[in-house]
């Protein structure tokens, strides 16, 4: 819907907040207050939309989608709500009459950093398509007082700092304490028969109060805005008087900073699981808060639970929520006296599980002991849950104990929560074609034999409200201003761009826009981290984050290798480039972060080399958020796709550059293979072994990357630059773990991502790239390409296939 608002309403609207909400004249107010008055007047749009939509979808009685998520990775709000209600401009010519800077307004919001990566973001795109859609949603997650770490580069490595987001306040949310509900942990069951039947009681067992905040979420011209629901931990008996009256004050303390701790801090973990406790609580907070919350909410509305299904269906995103499941059983029999098959009966048509990885380290896994002392009675119906599904499994594999063993939700003294999901849920998709496939030939082969219908891919998407209209204006209203703007609604009318790659007016428009972009970024980068790049340069960007399958250190020992070549071959031609990297590390993952060592420490060797600091220049970016990617990716001329064949899901970063104009260098992997689909072989740049030629050197072993080191001379000198005192670093031995991971490895696995197997490939496609962009005329067309044919990423294609597939909504 559009929102017409007159340049003088919009200005009496800040205005008025500004005198109203912080008693401020224009004169007297801070950015900062003129920054929340901007988002106020924007929220009271909303607001009122949303309030209507909501009523609407009670009224007509409509399907409901709970997308329950670990993670949101938002972002920040103004602007994009801005572009959604088709309003940027006008706000942006009021702001600049009143004399203020409309960047540095916006710059006053805090990222909401709510997730690590790509499931946090997908999650974030999927609300954005859904309310665009006109399909209610409403996402749920907790509110963590924390989000990811912010990054900061000290000494040559990365320093973690806490992300205090809502230190200064949040515009955007409505706390809703009316709603609250009580999460239940620990002690002891017991079980009562009474007339009525069955009655569980318990024992020593505390409970914590969960208070949701709702954040609305529009999406572009919508009418149907979505909501995020953010459960925050608050304790229940506030502050303790008996312990107070007695002056023990600590003690008081004490028990409510406990209870407060669950929704503290988002673990930055990504790909890495760790089986913490504290992670079990938020997970089952979380959950059982919005499960009861549905419960509720129904039987306000339609009374009888059994047509629950008809009204609500539940994602899980990946398996983190999957206690969802556990607890709306354990809602329906233990407070609402159903029994097992009629709970179980409705439970089962409401659930639906996408998977996001297939590395062994990211399947979730709970020590059953812990569990049981944590999750009493949700042990207990898991245990009940398996007891069943082994049954159902025993007839597929009669007498196969070890098959069935490995497919149990419990066993060997663990509870396996993908199991589980698979177990119960209607459907189970992957993240993108090839990724779909692991999952049926590999990772779950056994249980895909059992429920052949189960299975499917759906490719993921991303927003191009945000990541084109959003985070590249420019190019925006190039496209615009040739085939109209109705592709920001329509995804479909993206392809039209393909029809404008005959003119070189349009081709040269283009190119102009990146130059600008990289200009942008060129700007930022300087004022931000002091760094000087020339926009003269190729722009080659490494940015999600750091992982040893998405082999950033592969780039790093490319770099080594040019660098090399220059210092040997001073007449070797090589095009000047600005190698930029955005990584986050885990903490707690040492290698990750001695890889960003390595970065830096051959950003300073390239950097200040006379012989290179013209041509080659290794820049890190501190601190990639949904932020810094907006300024980062729309300035790339090339985007890197390296992971080892078979690892990356789906990757959503290749989407957002291939939108934005750049050219991937890559492999077949993920939404890789489907990207080359879109623009031809000829418009992308593969290399390295396929999922298959991987897939067979770990079955037979054949893989010995010490071969590889013996007979490739360009190999070797970059694998020897880590450890021979070539790297500006105090000590030489900086880097031997990384050197012998690759040449000697843990255990017996060296070189677990086959770097030294894809670098002879990576380095020669690299080559005939460079020499493709030397040739303008080619290289703006094949840029272009890239952005004409995205439309098929875009998120709004891949919640039409969701919602084909799995949630069957009706739009409002
Ligand atoms: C600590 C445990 C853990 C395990 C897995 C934390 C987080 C995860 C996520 C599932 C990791 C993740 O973000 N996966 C990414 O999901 C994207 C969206 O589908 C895909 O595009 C990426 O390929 C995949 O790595």
């Amino acid at each position: 819907m559009a929102h017409e608002r007159s340049k003088e309403e919009i200005k009496e609207g800040i205005l008025g907040k500004l005198k109203r909400h912080f008693g401020k004249t224009l004169e007297e107010a801070t950015k900062d207050q003129i920054y929340k008055s901007c988002a106020l007047s924007i929220r009271d749009v909303i607001v009122e939309q949303w309030t209507d939509a909501n009523k609407q979808v009670l009224n007509q009685g409509l399907k409901r989608l709970y997308y329950l998520s670990a993670e949101f990775l938002m972002g920040r709000a103004l602007v994009n709500n801005m572009v959604n209600l088709h309003l940027l401009k006008e706000y942006n010519d009021v702001l600049c009459d009143m004399g203020l800077k409309p960047d540095e307004i916006e710059e006053q919001e805090r990222d909401a950093g709510l997730g690590n990566g790509g499931l946090g973001r997908l999650a974030a795109c999927f609300l954005d398509s859904l309310s665009t859609l006109d399909l209610p949603v409403t996402g749920c997650s907790i509110r963590y007082e924390y989000g990811l770490f912010k990054q900061r580069i000290l000494d040559g490595e990365q320093v973690e700092v806490n992300d205090n987001w809502l230190e200064a306040g949040n515009v955007w949310e409505i706390p809703r304490p009316e709603e609250q509900v009580e999460v239940r942990f620990g002690g002891e069951i017991e079980e009562i028969w009474t007339e009525t039947g069955l009655k569980i009681r318990y024992k020593n067992s505390y409970s914590v109060l969960a208070i949701p905040y709702d954040y609305p979420v529009i999406g572009y011209m919508s009418k149907m805005p979505a909501t995020l629901r953010l459960w925050s931990a608050k304790a229940k008996t506030g502050l303790d008087m008996n312990y107070f009256n007695r002056g023990d004050y600590a003690q008081a303390m004490q028990e409510r900073e406990l209870a407060e701790v669950i929704s503290k801090v988002l673990y930055p973990e990504d790909n890495h699981e760790q089986g913490r406790q504290l992670r079990l609580k938020q997970f089952y907070f979380f959950t059982s808060a919005t499960m009861q919350h549905i419960v509720r909410k129904h039987k306000q509305n339609y009374g009888d639970l059994h047509t629950l299904p008809n009204y609500f269906t539940v994602q899980i995103n990946d398996t983190h929520p999957t206690l969802a499941i556990p607890e709306l059983l354990r809602i329906l029999m233990d407070e609402e006296g159903m029994g097992w098959d009629e709970a179980m009966d409705i439970v089962g048509r409401m659930f639906n599980y996408t998977n996001h990885t297939v590395l062994v380290e990211g399947l979730e896994c709970w020590n059953e002991e812990l569990f049981q002392s944590l999750l009493p009675r949700i042990c207990q119906i898991i245990q009940v849950l398996n007891e069943k599904f082994c049954d159902r499994l025993w007839q597929a594999y009669p007498g196969q104990w070890d098959k069935i063993g490995s497919m149990a939700i419990v066993a060997y003294g663990e509870i396996r929560m993908a199991n589980l999901c698979i177990a119960v849920c209607g459907k189970v998709n992957g993240v993108s074609r090839l990724h779909g496939e692991i999952l049926k030939t590999r990772t779950f082969r056994d249980f895909y034999t059992v429920f052949p219908d189960k299975f499917l891919g759906i490719t993921n998407g991303v927003t191009h409200r945000r990541w084109l209209a959003k985070a590249n204006q420019p190019l925006t209203e190039l496209i615009a201003d040739h085939i109209g703007d109705g592709f920001l609604k329509d995804y479909r009318e993206m392809d039209r761009i393909g029809d404008l790659l005959l003119k070189e007016s349009f081709l040269d428009d283009f190119m102009c826009v990146k130059r600008k972009n990289k200009e942008r970024l060129a700007a930022h980068l300087k004022k931000t981290q002091g760094i000087e790049i020339d926009p003269g340069t190729v722009f080659d960007v490494h940015a999600k984050r750091l992982h040893e399958y998405k082999r950033q250190l592969l780039k790093a020992l490319h770099i080594l290798h040019l660098y090399h070549l220059r210092k040997t071959n001073p007449q070797v031609q090589i095009e000047p480039a600005t190698f930029l990297f955005a990584a986050k590390a885990s903490p707690g993952y040492a290698r990750a972060k001695n890889i960003i060592r390595l970065i830096l420490a051959v950003a300073k060797l390239v950097n200040n080399d006379p012989d290179t600091k013209d041509i080659l220049r290794v820049v890190f970016i501190e601190n990639y958020s949904v932020s810094e990617a907006e300024v980062l990716i729309p300035a790339a001329d090339i985007s890197e796709q390296i992971s080892t064949a078979g690892f990356e899901a789906s990757g959503t970063g290749n989407m957002k550059f291939m939108m934005n104009g750049a050219v991937t260098i890559g492999t077949m992997d993920g939404a890789n293979v489907e990207i080359s689909e879109e623009v031809g072989l000829d418009n992308i740049f593969i290399f390295g072994a396929s999922e298959q030629d991987i897939e067979k050197m770990e079955r037979y072993g054949t893989y010995k990357p010490g071969e590889y080191y013996e007979q490739n001379t360009d190999l070797r000198y970059a694998l020897n630059a880590m450890i021979d005192g070539t790297l500006p670093v105090a000590s030489d031995r900086q880097f031997s773990d990384l050197y012998h991971s690759l040449l000697f490895g843990d255990m017996d696995r060296a070189d677990r991502y086959y770097l030294l197997y894809d670098f002879a490939p990576y380095a020669q496609v690299y080559e005939t790239m460079m020499s493709v962009y030397r040739n303008k005329d080619e290289w703006k067309r094949m840029a272009a390409m890239n952005t004409a044919k995205s439309g098929h990423f875009a998120a709004d294609r891949t919640i039409h296939e969701y919602n084909d597939k799995i949630w069957h909504l009706k739009e409002m």
